[in-house]
């Protein structure tokens, strides 16, 4: 009766061609496996990574021999659970072949029952290299198929690209910010799953309609049964408890039950409510005995994209139980090359950061993978929104039957695991691929379509159309009915002409705006392309010197080094970091001034962009940067480093995003201020504008009280910018903007009248004072004159309250260290051990 899990471990490996086994780990893979076992070098260090591509043109083998309770064994059924292969493997029980994979997005289960014993049993996984696998599809196919980002010449295969042949992570083969390791391995949980009778397989809470008042709901349970069963389902929940009768056929049965909660608790995004979440029961009972049963938790919420014409083109936000919400937050990469050594900890670091960054929602986007339930159960707890893309990205793929049926396998287990999830808040198929390709307008794209001849052109493009436009949405309005999808993020809208193609003027569907850093546009272009959705953007910077010290060694450390080119993936980046940086800013005085400074350009640089968007709404409902995190050290658009340090931009990002916003824009000449409101009350309360003197004097000042209806974007104030500066050099003045409610600041941003290199920065003295008491978690800093991007440092792991801030004479900053988080729920004060205080000064040529 019922079902019951038991773990496989007790796990050895070996090349296939080799005859002593070592000790592995499962879930695991073969680099991370060599490294513990002292057989391959760190991975990340220096140019590592190019000595250890031999490892995915082998095959590999891992094995297991294990004893079976006569518990399990007394079941009817007994099945081999794989969650996660990586990727073409052949598993063997006993020496019978039991199943073959080819994809590491799905599970893979097979019925064992009759080749168990009770004693050492021998389990084989044989990995196939999944160079060699493919590259005979390569052959077959007779043409190549773009793959920008894969760095097939680095893993010694030319410009033979193979990822688009095998459904695996794409930026295994490499990407423009991560190494090229193209793994194998167990990488997710593996278990014997023995059942008798019953079993339910899926218990999937649909949501018809969910208002304040009332939420319709049906449970849909799947439930698989040894033989005909008359009997009943119940389902239980905080104030519901509803049962049917059921008859059931031997076999997989799908049974409906409608559930209607009154008064539910809704969930919310961050920001605007509480993220209530319910824990749904299912109980398969017979004769009053329960037989089998499932639960799952959720969050009850309406939810959708909104595309409707309106005045300005068509819109594009989510509405949040009515509520239009604007989406703030990154793009969210996999946490390393190798995936399972992503723990808890530092999943919940990564959410909890992008909760203290005042952001609701990321973009798990489509060149990762469909990431582990620990991800998606933080975000609903934490209120993150998902943008969930298919993993598919900057690359066209094959369309023989085969693979179109292991994709809409894939697209239909990854739906069915995550529907219950009330943070996803769209499907999205794929990452540029619209865009790369442009079908319908012969200028546009970069460059695919037009190598083919005209016949292969119209297969590649059928191909794409088919797991795009039919395959991918159909498994949506399935399984997942209501949910939103949309097709390439960026596109216009799916038109099928030259309308569907996005582009950086429109005014309808989504936006990567690339113009900074791809096409080395100045950073004022974040003030011209806004679109209605931006979802990507981005800037690069370095980690800084601890986390740089990981991969170098101190005679590495020069921006030209092969080392330093090395932990760089997009082009001549490093290069691009230093351009831009002779505009903005001074010179830097060394090598580790220029890794600050590389962080505070990429934080200047993004914040314009955040605050152009925010400032657009409600025509711009979306602000989604170019990306949260690293997969190993590197210097990337990374706002959070790969031992998740907070770069400049996660500080700037925590103080661009406050729900309650004051951001200063205009032009030359002009002075506005802007007030943006993300919360639903309106903020009543004092505006104030004091421009002050490098030394800290008072200038003058100005305030007016302001009423900020909720959920807006508004100009409050507007003035000449001689109306600030007066009669002083606009070089040695800073315009101070405060927002206060009651007495409290609710933001506060500084304004200069000219750009950066140009300010009057002299060398300050920072006193910092400990607040007794604090336990060392605590500091009040001053200066004498301003000091400009303070950046505080500490010996023990963690972030503080503020950082890389302005400090003005006279306007004392209190700090706090934070530690991450680990069994607590947020970050919590600690001690920060020994901290040192920079700032800008400090790191230019004087
Ligand atoms: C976009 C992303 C990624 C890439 C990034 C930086 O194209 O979708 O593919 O890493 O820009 O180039």
């Amino acid at each position: 009766m019922g079902e019951n899990r038991s773990t496989i471990g007790n796990w050895q490996f070996k090349a296939a061609d080799e005859s002593d086994w070592l000790p592995a780990q499962v879930p695991g893979c073969v680099h991370t496996d060599l490294l513990r076992n002292g057989r391959i070098p760190d991975p990340f260090y220096g140019t590592n990574e190019g000595d250890l591509q031999w490892i995915d043109k082998k095959d590999w083998e891992y094995t297991s021999q294990f004893d079976v309770s006569e518990d399990v064994l007394a079941n009817t059924h007994v099945e081999i659970v794989f969650a996660g292969l990586d990727t073409y493997a052949d598993v063997y029980l006993n020496n019978q072949l039991i199943l073959s994979a080819d994809n590491m997005f799905r599970t893979w289960r097979a019925d064992v029952k009759a080749l168990l014993k009770a004693k050492s049993n021998v389990l084989k996984v044989h990995f196939r290299s999944p160079i060699q696998e493919d590259l005979p599809k390569l052959e077959k196919l007779g043409y190549a198929l773009p793959a920008t980002n894969d760095q097939s010449e680095r893993g010694g295969l030319g410009d033979k690209r193979l990822s688009v042949f095998a459904r695996k992570a794409p930026y295994h083969y490499g990407w423009d910010w991560g190494p090229r390791f193209v793994t194998s391995g167990i990488w997710r949980d593996v278990w014997l799953e023995a059942w008798s009778e019953a079993r339910i397989t899926d218990f999937f809470i649909q949501q018809n309609e969910v208002q304040r008042t009332r939420a319709k709901l049906t449970a849909v349970i799947t439930v698989e049964v040894d033989e005909d069963f008359a009997g009943s389902v119940q389902i239980r929940t905080d104030g519901v408890d509803v049962s049917e009768a059921v008859e059931l056929r031997a076999g997989i049965n799908q049974v409906e039950v409608d559930v209607v909660l009154e008064n539910p608790a809704l969930w919310w995004s961050r920001g605007l409510g509480e993220q209530a979440l319910y824990t749904f029961t299912a109980t398969l009972l017979r004769g009053g005995h329960e037989v089998a049963h499932k639960s799952t938790r959720t969050g009850l919420r309406s939810l959708r994209l909104v595309r409707e014409k309106d005045a300005d083109g068509t819109s594009f936000y989510f509405e949040l139980n009515g509520v239009p919400v604007f989406a703030k937050g990154a793009n969210h990469i996999p946490n390393d090359s190798f995936l399972t050594e992503v723990t808890y900890e530092r999943y919940k670091h990564e959410i909890v950061t992008a909760v203290e960054s005042n952001m609701n929602m990321l973009r798990v986007w489509g060149g990762g993978i469909y990431e582990n339930d620990a991800f998606y159960d933080l975000c609903d707890e934490y209120g993150i929104l998902v943008w969930q893309d298919f993993m598919f990205a900057c690359s066209m793929y094959p369309g023989d039957e085969p693979f179109l049926e292991n994709v809409r396998l894939e697209a239909q287990e990854n739906v069915t695991r995550l529907r219950n999830h009330p943070c996803i808040a769209l499907w999205c198929g794929n990452n540029e691929i619209d865009t790369a390709w442009s079908q319908y307008d012969e200028d546009a794209g970069w460059g695919w379509k037009q190598q083919y001849s005209p016949e292969i052109r119209a297969k590649i493009w059928a191909d794409y159309e088919a797991i795009f436009h039919r395959i991918l949405p159909e498994v949506i309005e399935r399984l997942a009915p209501g949910a939103a999808y949309w097709p390439s993020s960026p596109m216009q809208a799916l038109t099928h002409d030259k309308h569907q193609h996005a582009r950086n003027d429109s005014t309808s569907g989504d936006i990567h705006y690339w113009g900074v850093w791809h096409a080395v546009e100045p950073f004022a272009n974040y003030n011209v392309y806004l679109g209605r959705f931006m979802s990507e953007y981005g800037f690069q910077s370095f980690p800084e010197l601890k986390t740089v010290q990981t991969y170098a060694s101190a005679a590495d450390m020069a921006l030209e080094s092969d080392v330093m080119r090395w932990h760089q993936r997009s082009g001549d980046g490093n290069r691009l970091i230093k351009e831009y940086m002779d505009i903005y800013f001074k010179q830097p005085k060394d090598f580790s001034s220029f890794l600050y400074m590389s962080q505070v350009l990429q934080a200047e640089a993004i914040k314009m962009a955040m605050e152009a968007h925010r400032r657009k709404k409600p025509f711009c409902m979306g602000t989604l940067y170019w990306q949260m995190n690293d997969c190993w050290p590197v210097a990337s658009w990374s706002s959070m480093d790969y031992y998740g340090r907070w770069k400049a931009l996660q500080y700037y990002a925590k103080k661009s995003f406050r729900d309650v916003s004051v951001s200063v824009g205009g032009t030359d000449e002009l002075v506005e201020v802007h007030v943006i409101s993300d919360i639903l009350d309106a903020t009543v309360g004092t505006l104030s504008m004091t421009v002050f003197d490098f030394a800290g004097n008072r200038l003058n000042e100005r305030v007016e009280s302001v009423s900020v209806p909720g959920n807006t974007a508004s100009v409050f104030y507007a003035a000449p910018v001689s109306t600030f500066v007066g009669e002083h050099a606009a070089s040695d003045v800073v315009l101070v903007v405060t927002l206060e409610q009651n007495g409290e600041v609710v933001d506060a941003k500084e304004h200069y009248f000219v750009p950066a290199n140009q300010i009057s920065l002299q060398m300050p003295t920072i006193v910092v004072r400990e607040v007794e008491g604090s336990g060392g978690s605590t500091f009040v800093l001053e200066t004498d004159i301003l000091a400009k991007n303070v950046w505080i440092s500490s010996e023990e792991d963690g972030i503080f309250s503020d950082n890389y801030f302005d400090l003005i004479p006279g306007v004392p900053k209190t700090v706090q260290f934070l530690q991450r988080p680990s069994g607590e729920n947020r970050f919590r004060p600690a001690s920060a051990g020994t901290i040192s205080v920079h700032s800008m000064a400090e790191f230019i040529q004087q």
